[in-house]
């Protein structure tokens, strides 16, 4: 290709390149799917997660609360919980703002710990920004794990973000507007760095070649024997002076005003929030253990022989089976609907087999969990995993609507055919 027909071709992508990073993206699925199966069936398992109000307008006032259940079979792969989490949501952009959240009713506004095996309420109140449809999720952020994600809801918020107001007041009185609070200055700052800095590159620019050239003049005369550094003139020196003393008398000029406009300032909070210590662990008057799993692929069927020990003073039976935020729900327990088009709840998925469980009496059950949401939520590829172990809360339901809620899980066995 000739020279300049390169060159036009180099531009073009360059000029592409700019512009895609330039025109945002609306992302409609934000990845939920596409963590590792065992990553969301063995970190932490949401139930009862409700995020309403589904429709609000800019400006008011919408809340994310539910339990999770941390893992006792937490890939031992995956750093947990117990070194540092921060309890967060997970929307496409900044479409709320976080007014409070807790954990167990303890502020999680920092970062915290927490236990294996242990069962947590929380709370997240926002405020709505800007119009559109969102998928909302409540997320734990794990320290070197990343995302453990709960369950999605579509949100709407209406009107407009002109409307939206974020005024704080600071501790010396002073009324904040966080959504426009000295934008101007950010702005000018930015334009001032890009002209320097542009400046100094254009400079460099004219002066002689560049980048490829220049080496190539560099290596000729370092092959001559002689001194690479005659290249850089010395009015290059007087401007390399002057640019590096105008940028130190702009940083110590703009620290000195900063200083002047805000006198007392303090760093971002990043201590720890503690946790009461050694939390009790969930109480069940049911154990359960299992003693086979299988999954057969073709029929996407999921399989559970259970040995269940019933202490409690009521029959139970299995109502539901949770697994990665997936719910099967066994209809002959219970009436579970999707909220909308990604909830996941298969309100048929669950058949239960050995029958209801009397107060004091072991049984073995059998529990299938069936359903297309095996394969669209990519939970079948646990039988490439090394350790293919599965787990999961199952819901032991008896008459009056109460609940034993026990975590189960074990090793997995694919069957082919
Ligand atoms: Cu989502």
């Amino acid at each position: 290709m000739t020279r300049p027909g390169c060159r036009a071709l180099t531009s073009i992508a360059g000029l592409a390149l700019v512009l895609a990073m330039l025109i945002p993206i609306v992302a409609t699925a934000h990845g939920e799917r596409a963590q590792q199966a065992n990553t969301r069936m063995r970190t932490l398992n949401w139930y009862d997660v409700e995020i309403s109000p589904a429709k609000i307008a800019v400006g008011e006032d919408i809340k994310v609360r539910g339990r999770f259940r941390t893992s006792k079979l937490w890939p031992e792969h995956i750093p947990s919980v117990e070194q540092r989490v921060f309890l967060n949501v997970g929307a496409g952009g900044p479409n709320f703002i976080r007014t409070a959240s807790n954990i167990d009713g303890i502020s999680a506004v920092q970062s915290t710990s927490l236990e294996l095996g242990k069962d947590y309420s929380f709370e997240i109140d926002m405020k709505a920004r800007r119009p559109g449809r969102f998928h909302v999720h409540p997320i734990v952020n794990v320290l070197d794990a990343g995302s453990m994600v709960g369950p999605g809801r579509w949100i709407e918020i209406t009107g407009s973000q002109d409307d939206f107001v974020n005024t704080v007041e600071s501790m010396f009185g002073r009324e904040i507007e966080l959504e426009s609070f000295h934008l101007k200055s950010i702005v000018s700052w930015h334009v001032l760095w890009f002209v320097i800095g542009g400046a100094w590159l254009v400079y460099w620019f004219r002066q002689r070649p560049l980048l490829i050239p220049r080496l190539r003049a560099v290596d000729e005369l370092d092959e001559k024997g002689e001194d690479a550094d005659e290249l850089i003139s010395p009015t290059d020196i007087k401007v390399a002076i002057v640019f590096l003393a105008v940028t130190l008398l702009i940083i110590v000029g703009g620290f000195a005003w900063g200083e002047r406009d805000a006198p007392i300032t303090i760093p971002l909070r990043t201590a720890k929030t503690s946790m009461p210590d050694n939390k009790p662990f969930p109480q069940a008057n049911i154990d359960v253990s299992i003693s086979e799993a299988t999954y057969r692929i073709p029929g996407r069927s999921f399989r559970m022989k259970l040995t269940v020990d019933n202490r409690s003073d009521r029959t139970l039976r299995v109502g539901e089976f949770l697994c990665a935020n997936v719910r099967f729900i066994n209809p002959e327990v219970r009436t579970v609907e999707p909220i909308d088009e990604h909830d996941l709840v298969a309100s048929h998925g669950l058949r239960v087999e050995g029958g209801p469980i009397a107060p004091g009496q072991v049984s073995t059950v059998e529990v299938f969990a069936e359903d297309a949401l095996w394969e669209t939520q990519r939970l079948t590829r646990m039988i490439n995993d090394p350790d293919s172990v599965i787990a999961g809360l199952l819901f032991f339901y008896a008459q009056d609507g109460s609940r034993e809620i026990v975590e189960v899980g074990g090793s997995l066995l694919p069957i082919f055919e």
